[in-house]
């Protein structure tokens, strides 16, 4: 599963809260137990990741619709193994359920 995508940082590895909060519009792709950050869909297929935005490894992760958070739609929350936190909201529910469906997997 890959495409474009809305990440914020929640909780920093060690469990405290991330400093940098806000949204961020991504292109995200699921490889190999990581989800890989580029610019665009173009960067992607170029292979040329995002520098600045570390892949994340979803071995032994947490990962569930975002009930709780309500000024988004289609929000899910990934929790890793080394106990960071995210959101990300998914262009549609469609698009969320896939996200989740195939971390799940992973
Ligand atoms: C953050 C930004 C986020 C907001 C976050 C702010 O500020 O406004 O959109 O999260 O609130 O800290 P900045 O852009 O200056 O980093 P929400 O959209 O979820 O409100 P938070 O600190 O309460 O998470």
């Amino acid at each position: 599963v890959r495409g474009i995508i809305n990440r914020k940082h929640e909780i920093a590895s060690g469990g405290k809260r991330a400093e940098k909060r806000s949204w961020t519009r991504l292109y995200a792709a699921l490889q190999n137990r990581e989800i890989l950050f580029y610019k665009d869909r173009k960067q992607y297929h170029k292979g040329i990741l995002l520098y600045h935005v570390s892949p994340l490894s979803v071995t032994d992760c947490r990962c569930s619709v975002a009930s709780d958070y309500k000024k988004r739609k289609n929000v899910f929350r990934l929790r890793l193994r080394d106990g960071s936190q995210y959101l990300f909201q998914a262009t549609n529910n469609e698009d969320m359920c896939r996200w989740i469906d195939n971390i799940l997997l992973t």
